[in-house]
């Protein structure tokens, strides 16, 4: 136990209300007590600057050993060449790709915030915005990537780098027309993988692995391990010093090219302790039961969305083909913040978003985005989605107090058969 009382109320507070509250954050997800050993070990006390074998400080034998497993899980689960599991997070591991490959002021094309993408796809407020020529695409106005649109912006633009990925799109991404029509003007492809990397490790749906030329990743989503990052590539990395082959085609370069923007280019030392934590996620991710985990996402995204639709609730592109869906909330007449709000009343937690064309600003947007990792983590299934939809339904339809306090019991109560690891004593 915590001596120091004001941090460890504070967390007992935090873990009340993730065991009574049902999380459909679609970016959330509850590690196992391994993970949460791992990450909670005397691993922090270490620095470790470099790379395995090629380190700035002494006595890094076993954070070595740690280091070489998770690399080496990573490969073999997703058919790469190249793992660096350095990155604290999914922004600096995109960061550390914009170093990697472009000069300040080079072109990057990325899908636009409101249509779905992420910040460091080039917003105009990330850096990724101000430090390079960012031009933005966007869906069609049926929520959908148009690749013809896109194809014709790409050869008009010329961009150097391509991302693909988003924090809220929820449709599977066609990743050849995606690499030719990248590399048809000579640009980089890159794949952030940060909210499918579970899925993807469990083959319920495709892999980029094949035609993106870099691939990024958090840690800490579908793929349940704790927060950190990931970068993949191919390439022909001569071991043990990858040197920059001069004068080569770069793609043949990118491992060596990513290990230098990583360290030194970017970060300092490795969270050594986050290192061990991805390892272990990573073994639980080569285990037959979490294929069925990632199968059972699919499923309860599904039904979730189905019974949503059959409420009225109005979801963009009409369904969902992964962990997640955006509703639009505009025939319902509230805002995704106030429907955040009133759901945060009963212990339901989503967050507002953005929907593609909105005519509301991302602090108020007209949709929210609710996603089935959590709950799924909890032993839910496609019954279990039925109920939480009736209770998002009924919560928004009625938002008076009374209805809500009443709803708020009755999701405290259905919370009680599904635990959460590492919150037992509650
Ligand atoms: N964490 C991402 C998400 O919620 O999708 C945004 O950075």
């Amino acid at each position: 136990m915590i001596e120091d009382k004001e941090i460890y109320n504070s967390i007992q507070s935090e873990a009340r209300r993730q065991k009574e509250g049902l999380e459909l954050i679609a970016s959330e997800n509850y590690v196992s007590s391994d993970v949460l050993e791992a990450l909670g070990s005397i691993l922090t006390n270490k620095y470790s600057e470099g790379m395995v074998n090629k380190r700035y400080y002494g006595g890094n034998q076993f954070i070595d050993e740690i280091e070489t497993t998770a690399v080496n899980r990573a490969k073999q689960i997703f058919g790469v060449d190249h793992v660096n599991v350095q990155p604290y997070s999914g922004s600096p591991a995109n960061l550390a790709v914009y170093f990697a490959l472009l000069n300040p002021g080079d072109k990057v094309m990325g899908l636009n915030l409101y249509f779905g993408g992420h910040l460091t796809h080039g917003w105009k407020v990330n850096i990724t915005g101000k430090y390079f020529n960012s031009v933005q695409y966007e869906t069609g106005r049926d929520g959908l990537l148009d690749y013809d649109m896109l194809e014709k912006q790409v050869k008009e633009e010329k961009p150097k780098l391509l991302f693909c990925g988003a924090t809220a799109y929820p449709r599977l991404y066609d990743y050849k027309r995606l690499v030719e029509i990248a590399h048809s003007v000579d640009a980089y492809f890159v794949a952030d993988i940060a909210h499918e990397c579970g899925l993807i490790a469990a083959k319920v749906i495709p892999s980029p692995v094949g035609f993106a030329d870099v691939i990024t990743t958090t840690t800490h989503k579908t793929l349940r391990g704790p927060r950190g990052g990931m970068i993949m590539c191919n390439g022909n990395p001569s071991e043990p010093l990858r040197p920059l082959v001069e004068g080569a085609d770069p793609r043949r370069n990118l491992p060596t090219l990513i290990d230098r923007a990583v360290f030194p280019g970017l970060q300092g030392g490795p969270h050594n302790n986050t290192t061990a934590a991805i390892a272990v996620a990573l073994g639980e991710a080569m285990k037959p039961e979490f294929v069925e985990y990632a199968n059972q996402i699919l499923k309860n995204a599904k039904k979730l969305s189905e019974k949503l639709m059959e409420y009225d609730f109005n979801l963009i592109s009409g369904g969902t083909d992964n962990h997640l869906m955006l509703v639009d909330l505009a025939n319902k007449n509230i805002t995704g913040k106030q429907a955040e709000e009133t759901l945060e009343k009963v212990g339901i937690t989503v967050n507002k978003n953005t929907i593609p064309f909105d005519e509301r600003k991302p602090w108020d947007p007209s949709g929210i985005r609710i996603g089935t990792p959590a709950l799924t983590t909890r032993g839910m299934k496609e019954k279990e989605m039925e109920i939480v939809a009736q209770f998002i339904d009924r919560a928004l339809k009625n938002p008076s107090d009374d209805n809500l306090e009443k709803i708020r019991l009755e999701v405290k109560e259905f919370t009680k058969d599904f635990p959460i690891p590492g919150i037992d004593n509650i």
